[in-house]
């Protein structure tokens, strides 16, 4: 049972796709209040858990901390951050009552979920324009599943895109990504895509290649096709000023581009120096960004991924003259050495700075839009400018496609990753618990950038990360420039390496199958324990384990020299065990505390009790992956319905499913 309150006149974000009559009155959950601001405020009880909101920090239990839903370049996911890049504004309240709540409004939307009052939870607008949908429910599993169906059907990627994938901010030349393909068909380690960061490009350009190292581009990406490797570009929000450049040139000259007050066209300076912002709001400019994709897929590329979509500003031309005005007053007025070490953070500010959000606007059906009132809304239309003109290509074809930032309602148009973590231990934990809460806001295809973007890897710590990766269907290792190079073959004894990944091709058919369950059934992939075990006490506080698709849990290591971990088992279940030499080993355990040893180089999944699961032979790429050759395992007399289809059309509608039994 879903009711739509409508307060004010609220922006149309256009993450709703049902059709709801507006309710009357005001909810009986909570309290709203509607004057200047948008508040709403709840009594939480003792029981009460939180979930949702997406890509956010801490837990899965949201409760007793304060969240911000401001899409923010900010890549110190420490834990006292309040906002990431995607701002998910979708909650479930479960306990002594449960309901939804989704506050659909494009601007900064606070969470404050036990933070001031413990026992309160109050959400937040500045403005009191807000689409508040209240969703009632059993649990909250069931919950999210009438969320799902207001939001409509999630991204579905073409089937390649499970593969796995390696990346790094650095590669230049086509020497750079060959070596990558030689190093890892060499080695066996199986491998799908490279991506390209932003070097490929000629100065930064958007839709253009480097001229010096890319000069026959679609011969390289054929080579590499040859290779079974697809290579997939980034794209970056900021259109490079420079007379010539035809995207400056047809943007400036249909005004595509966000404005300043006075009409002229908006300067930010990003990786490519001064450039333009194009206005996805307006839908004209939107089709005409997204028909750029184009370019490069008349060359032969498939998928891409979106970045700096926030969109992150480096600085504005404005910014460098405020500094230089407070730079010169301070000077003036002959600084202590007090004044000159608070001066110093006073540069960092000049980055994404909220006055420089205040200062453009965008042009929506005719009406200009103060881009701050509706900032949250701008990686999810340059995603679904990208996903349209794809469309326009063939639209019978899936493209590969994520953003770094998000709104609800993006779910059907991409996926996500999930930006500029660390080669931390805490950041696995983090990647674990922020997939189901995406799950719950539509988004699908995710993953984090495995072994950690910023800072030194090690080999412990991918070998680990890697083996949760396995599991998640966006499956990426990304490094930043600069960093220790974290490519599986750069480390020592790289069977370990092999033999992990390899295990992701052995699961994709049953990866692939659940995905496309999920999709199709606004159903979750990644699930936590107790939407599935909600009477089981100990099930319900477990924010370590998840449970992937209907038939697996898995319990991953995060931690530094671990040999293996506890794990909770809401029920009996069979263990399979990976081992380095191939086979697999299966034990069944029973319901409660356990500890299972897991070697560095071994991984660990549990067949949830009367279910089983198929397993492929090994394939070095997914196209080699046979499925006519599965075998199941887990328990006898058991089923497993498998999806599957051509992985590339549109024809996943129909009935593409096939029981296995397990005699
Ligand atoms: O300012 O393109 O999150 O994945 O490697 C950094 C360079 C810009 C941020 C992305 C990261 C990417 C990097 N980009």
């Amino acid at each position: 049972m879903i009711k739509k309150y409508v307060y004010g006149t609220p922006f149309e974000t256009e993450a709703v796709m049902m059709e709801i009559e507006n309710a009357e009155g005001t909810p009986e959950y909570g309290k709203v209040c509607c004057e200047q601001k948008f508040c709403f405020e709840y009594e939480m009880s003792n029981k009460d858990m939180i979930f949702g909101l997406g890509q956010s920090n801490r837990g899965i239990n949201k409760r007793g901390y304060i969240y911000i839903s401001n899409c923010t370049d900010d890549p110190e996911h420490t834990e006292h951050k309040t906002s990431l890049y995607g701002a998910h504004n979708f909650i479930v309240i479960s306990g002594e009552k449960n309901f939804g709540l989704f506050v659909d409004y494009p601007s900064t939307v606070c969470f404050d979920i036990g933070y001031t009052h413990s026992d309160k939870l109050k959400i937040e607008c500045e403005y009191c324009d807000v689409t508040l949908y209240v969703i009632e429910g059993e649990n909250a599993y069931d919950i999210v599943k009438q969320f799902r169906k207001l939001i409509g059907q999630s991204y579905i990627p073409p089937k390649f895109a499970f593969g796995y994938a390696q990346s790094r901010w650095g590669y230049k030349t086509k020497q750079d990504y060959r070596e990558v393909a030689r190093e890892y068909r060499k080695n066996h380690i199986p491998i799908d895509m490279i991506y390209m960061d932003i070097d490929y490009m000629q100065d930064f350009k958007d839709f253009t290649l480097n001229e010096q190292n890319f000069d026959d581009f679609e011969e390289f990406v054929k080579e590499m096709k040859q290779n079974n490797l697809r290579l997939i570009p980034i794209i970056d929000a900021g259109v490079k000023i420079e007379k010539g450049y035809s995207v400056y040139e047809e943007g400036v000259k249909n005004n595509y581009f966000c404005k300043k007050e006075d009409g002229s066209d908006f300067v930010a300076a990003v990786w490519p120096d001064d450039t333009h912002f194009p206005d996805v709001l307006n839908k004209e400019a939107r089709k005409w960004f997204g028909s750029k994709y184009k370019i490069l897929t008349d060359k032969g590329i498939e998928g891409f991924w979106n970045d700096m979509n926030e969109p992150a500003i480096f600085y504005t031309p404005e910014g460098i003259e405020r500094i230089k005005k407070s730079m010169k007053e301070f000077i003036e007025k002959n600084p202590s050495k007090d004044d000159v070490w608070f001066m110093r953070d006073s540069l960092l500010y000049l980055a994404n700075n909220p006055q420089d959000y205040c200062a453009f606007y965008h042009n929506v059906n005719g009406q200009k839009i103060r881009h701050d009132k509706v900032h949250n809304l701008y990686g999810y239309n340059m995603t679904r400018a990208a996903a349209e003109g794809l469309q326009e290509i063939d639209n019978n074809r899936r493209y590969l496609l994520f953003s770094r930032s998000s709104y609800i309602g993006m779910h059907r148009y991409g996926g996500i990753w999930t930006g500029d973590n660390m080669s931390w231990w805490s950041h696995i934990l983090l990647n674990i618990k922020m997939m189901p809460s995406l799950n719950m806001c539509g988004f699908l295809y995710i993953g984090a950038d495995i072994g950690g973007f910023g800072a030194d890897t090690t080999r412990e710590l991918l070998l680990r990360w890697l083996a949760f990766g396995i599991f998640t269907p966006l499956m990426r290792n990304h490094s930043a420039n600069g960093t220790r190079r974290q490519e599986c073959y750069q480390f020592e004894k790289i069977e370990a390496f092999q033999h992990v990944i390899k295990i992701r091709y052995r699961l994709i058919p049953y990866i692939y199958s659940e995905y496309m369950k999920a999709a199709l059934q606004y159903d979750m992939y990644f699930k936590p324990l107790l939407f599935v075990y909600q009477n089981d006490e100990i099930a319900r506080e477990i924010e370590d384990q998840l449970l992937i698709g209907n038939e697996i849990m898995i319990a991953p290591v995060y931690t530094q020299n671990a040999k293996g971990r506890c794990v909770y088992l809401p029920e009996e279940m069979m263990m399979l065990k990976f081992l380095s030499n191939g086979t697999i080993h299966t034990e069944q355990y029973e319901k409660g505390y356990h500890y299972i040893a897991i070697e560095l180089d071994e991984v660990v999944l549990f067949v949830k009790k009367g279910c089983c699961i198929p397993i492929a032979e090994p394939a070095e790429y997914v196209e080699q992956i046979d499925t006519k050759n599965m075998k199941l395992y887990g328990y006898i007399n058991s089923e497993y319905l498998l999806y599957d289809d051509d992985g590339i059309t549109k024809q996943y509608q129909q009935q593409n499913y096939k029981t296995m039994k397990y005699e």
